[in-house]
């Protein structure tokens, strides 16, 4: 269960973040409306937040997935949070450099919850949005953000703290070279790992067609998303819900049929910097 989230809103300049989808640029007081209502389908899963201030020095500071990794605790040692989450944190060193300074922010905010935090050291870099948690493995994607050195990093920071972990190297790998109407990009590649992939829990995972025939994911139930749905992979289990962006009604149907509580949200604006559902907000 999580019982926290870190959040922060889009600044004013957010249309200045970086973006390879060709959509156009976001409009800002619709990115507030969609990032508000995305801070309260959290609460209504149950989650207190911590609320950050909106960041102009760096425009892609509300996917703030990308500047730490949250590891739940699976062994005694780690710190145990006064309400019961218990979680260790890495703060990452992202790959793009626009966003390396995300970091010392971040590392603020966690020290208010974390008593020791580990860190991605040069030449290692590591987006978190590459990271995903499947029980107690992780799936590392190296990418055009996290390098072989940073996923070798975290493996070894996770492994004490009794995880798996194996890398996924997604350079070169996306949607097929044709333009979706609902999810145009200008580059095939996945940003992410976790732009194509979620863990629901249950041994489920949700890929794209891309990811989905990948032998690291053999063993595990597959929620293929339709074609030209690819951006409704990144969903977010949190608790009893799935968070899901809207207009990807395929995709919803076939987590309403598992059994899965959807919300969906309308995520358009975040859509158009390339960020997803997972990406703005650090769950604990
Ligand atoms: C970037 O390119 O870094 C941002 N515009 C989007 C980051 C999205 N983060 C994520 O998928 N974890």
């Amino acid at each position: 269960m999580f019982t926290r989230a870190i959040v922060r809103p889009p600044a004013a300049n957010f249309f200045q973040g970086l973006s390879t989808t060709g959509l156009g640029a976001p409009n800002y007081e619709r990115a507030l409306a969609q990032h508000e209502a995305y801070c309260s389908a959290l609460e209504l899963c149950g989650l207190t937040l911590a609320r950050l201030e909106a960041d102009e020095q760096y425009p892609d500071s509300c996917f703030v997935e990308d500047a730490a990794v949250i590891i739940p605790q699976v062994t005694p040692r780690v710190h145990r949070d006064p309400e019961g989450a218990a979680c260790h944190a890495v703060l990452t060193r992202p790959g793009a450099p626009s966003r390396a300074g995300e970091v010392a922010g971040m590392r603020k905010v966690l020290a208010d919850f974390f008593p020791t935090l580990s860190e991605i050291h040069s030449p290692g870099t590591l987006d978190g949005g590459d990271i995903c948690e499947a029980g107690r493995h992780f799936f590392i994607g190296v990418s055009s953000r996290t390098n072989a050195a940073g996923a070798q990093q975290l493996a070894e920071l996770l492994a004490p703290l009794g995880y798996t972990s194996n890398f996924v190297d997604i350079r070169g790998t996306g949607v097929p070279p044709v333009i979706h109407a609902q999810d145009a990009r200008a580059t095939p590649e996945l940003l992410h790992l976790k732009s194509g992939l979620a863990y629901l829990g249950d041994n489920r995972l949700v890929v794209t067609d891309a990811l989905a025939e990948r032998p690291e994911f053999a063993g595990y139930d597959l929620i293929r998303v339709p074609a030209d749905e690819e951006y409704a992979a990144n969903c977010v289990r949190v608790n009893d819900h799935v968070l899901v962006a809207a207009g990807h009604p395929r995709c919803e149907t076939k987590l309403s049929a598992l059994g899965y509580q959807t919300i969906a949200l309308e995520m358009t604006e975040f859509q158009k910097m390339d960020g997803g559902l997972s990406c703005m907000s650090l769950r604990f």
